[in-house]
């Protein structure tokens, strides 16, 4: 058992980043027997969960014209629009049929506001509106992240540069992400989580 202060957060394994989904990750299910496996070592599980009302703004189908996977300029910044995926109460938001989802302590979800993308567990994305992620692992005492899940590129890398900026010792286990690999992402998140002092373990 590792000690109180670590948390392994697990970033949303959900069906449609699994294949068959919406948003498929090649082999975004076979991660999940080493999550599970993973989870038996630690005090503090969080689970994330993707969820995104049917008008949600990160959907390419709510851009007239617009292309799944090209890019648009929201207020906050750039943001990729994506097929339509993790739909508030959706077999496809819900979490991979495997996840053992019964030991985990919290299920955070983001992502549920209209008009701005989540891909981080701590912040939106403009970087400034907290998902209370943050203030409950304070009030926990944990200091110390074990981060895995999908995708490996966007929402597991976001979670991880933000907890590094927050001050927590990061670890990235690879090995249990898979990516989804745009135009380069995954070599550029990779690069920029080193940057950061985060551990990523292959
Ligand atoms: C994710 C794209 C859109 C992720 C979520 O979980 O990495 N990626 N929504
Ligand atoms: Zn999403």
């Amino acid at each position: 058992m590792r000690p109180a202060h670590e948390a392994l957060i697990v970033i949303d394994v959900q069906n449609d980043f699994c294949p068959g989904g919406a948003l498929a990750v090649a082999g975004g299910d076979m991660i999940v027997p080493g999550i599970n496996a993973l989870m038996a070592e630690f005090g503090a599980v969080i689970l994330t969960q993707d969820w995104h009302p049917a008008n949600h703004a990160s959907f390419a189908q709510n851009h007239p014209g617009a292309a799944p996977f090209s890019l648009t300029e929201m207020p906050y910044g750039p943001q990729v629009l994506w097929p339509t995926h993790c739909v508030i109460g959706s077999t496809g938001a819900a979490f991979h049929p495997a996840l053992d989802t019964a030991r985990a302590d919290l299920v955070l979800r983001k992502g549920f506001r209209p008009a701005i993308d989540s891909y981080s567990a701590f912040f939106e994305n403009d970087h400034r509106t907290p998902t209370g992620l943050h203030g409950y692992l304070q009030d926990r005492g944990i200091r110390q992240l074990v981060l895995s899940g999908l995708a490996t590129d966007y929402c597991v890398a976001y979670s991880a540069l933000d907890a590094a900026r927050l001050g927590y010792a990061v670890e990235v286990r690879m090995d249990l992400c898979r990516a989804i690999d745009l135009e380069g992402s995954l070599a550029t998140m990779r690069a920029r989580m080193t940057d950061a002092g985060i551990t990523l373990r292959d």
